[in-house]
């Protein structure tokens, strides 16, 4: 089958809810993925930072079938002898004190809302059903209903009401904001470190550490979204210490499992996650066997391979040059660590997605968000000729 062949059965019996570029990839390893005619690009998506370990890592790949062979699924209603090595190691690793293990990002969310909503009232002494979750504008935490009826992105949510009520929306990187929409009734804040899908906003200086005090003030539960920036993203194995602060709840999935399997986990730093019942809260999959040995050989060489590390530096390394960039067409490049962004001004001669569309063409793959921004997040086993590589492309495609 060609390129054409894939794109027209897709078509026809897909639902048409993405727009990919029309790359269609067979084989991966490390930064890099090859196409269906064997051409070569440099992954700079990285499954949205679910393969920060690289395509294809060998030892989670190992790891996965020989725990396949083994033991993959037993349900909760029994044990397994990989979950409790999970919990510990993921406690340790983070400094939390309890994990509850789900499957996709947007579950991890879910969960978390539940949490904190039975923490507000059995906690808090918040009133039946009154509870409230403050969150920012531009948002993004998945494409459940709960999740999209808090969303801002009219796309996102257009026609899929009506929705779960209890959150609140306010201006993001406004720690302001914040004190002022809290009320008796709020049970928790959350937010994510540096907004992702929003075009990798960063906040202001100081901005989660204002959020870390009147969270704590005010009593209320401080949940960061750490789904797209955890796992050495930023450079920091969780972006909350970059403001030396610490998250109540945490949330984590996508490189959990270094692209293998769909992982993800809320980890807690007080009594929230005490609060659960046996029967309130649960998942099929969520902490089985296969997921649980992924997930910490995925932790264990993001450690041992000093991933986090190489984050901090190629990231720096990569926005240093970046910026050196001479464009009339570029508005603004930021970024930290491995979670950079060029963003457009709007009278742009060129479009996102065709800066994408061009760099494909290079052997680059990257994504554009929104009409103006584009990403890069390569795998965090980047090297610096990788970055030069990458860098050499970029440069073609602007200072044309
Ligand atoms: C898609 C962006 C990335 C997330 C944060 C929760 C989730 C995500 C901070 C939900 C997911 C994804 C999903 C992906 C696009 C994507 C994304 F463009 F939207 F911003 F990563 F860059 N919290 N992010 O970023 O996790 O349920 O998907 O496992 O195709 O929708 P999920």
């Amino acid at each position: 089958m060609k390129t054409q062949d894939y794109i027209d059965i897709e078509d026809q019996y897909g639902a048409h809810n993405y727009k990919p570029l029309d790359v269609v990839l067979s084989k991966g390893k490390g930064v890099w993925v090859w196409d269906i005619d064997g051409n070569k690009y440099m992954d700079c998506l990285s499954a949205y930072s679910a393969v920060n370990q690289g395509h294809c890592h060998p030892q989670i790949g190992k790891v996965m079938v020989e725990q396949a062979s083994r033991l993959t699924l037993t349900s909760r209603a029994f044990r397994n002898d990989q979950l409790a090595h999970l919990y510990e190691e993921l406690c340790k690793l983070t400094r939390s004190h309890k994990v509850l293990p789900m499957n996709s990002g947007a579950e991890a969310v879910e969960t978390a809302i539940k949490s904190v909503r039975k923490w507000g009232y059995e906690h808090k002494g918040v009133e039946p059903d009154k509870a409230e979750i403050i969150v920012c504008e531009n948002n993004f935490h998945g494409r459940t209903l709960t999740i999209i009826g808090f969303s801002t992105d009219e796309n996102a949510r257009k026609n899929f009401g009506p929705f779960v009520p209890g959150f609140k929306v306010i201006p993001f990187g406004d720690a302001k904001a914040l004190e002022d929409a809290i009320t008796p009734h709020t049970v928790a804040f959350m937010v994510e470190p540096i907004q992702g899908e929003a075009g990798v906003i960063i906040p202001p200086e100081g901005y989660l550490r204002q959020v870390r005090e009147i969270c704590t003030a005010h009593n209320v539960v401080l949940v960061l979204d750490e789904i797209q920036t955890g796992l050495g993203r930023t450079g920091k194995l969780l972006a909350e210490e970059h403001d030396g602060i610490e998250a109540d709840l945490t949330l984590i999935g996508k490189a959990l499992s270094g692209g293998y399997y769909p992982v993800s986990a809320v980890l807690s730093n007080q009594a929230v996650l005490g609060l659960l019942k046996p029967g309130q809260h649960g998942s099929t999959f969520g902490g089985n066997p296969l997921a649980c040995a992924v997930a910490r050989r995925a932790l264990d060489v993001l450690v041992k391979e000093k991933m986090v590390e190489n984050s901090a530096k190629m990231g720096a390394y990569f926005l240093s040059r970046l910026k050196l960039i001479q464009s009339t067409a570029i508005k603004e490049i930021r970024g930290r660590g491995l979670m950079i962004a060029i963003e457009l001004h709007t009278d742009s001669p060129i479009s996102a997605r065709q800066v994408c569309e061009q760099l494909m063409l290079k052997g680059i793959l990257c994504k554009e968000t929104h009409t103006y921004t584009i990403r890069f997040a390569p795998p965090l086993v980047i090297t610096k000729d990788e970055v030069d590589f990458c860098l050499d492309r970029i440069r073609s495609v602007f200072e044309k």
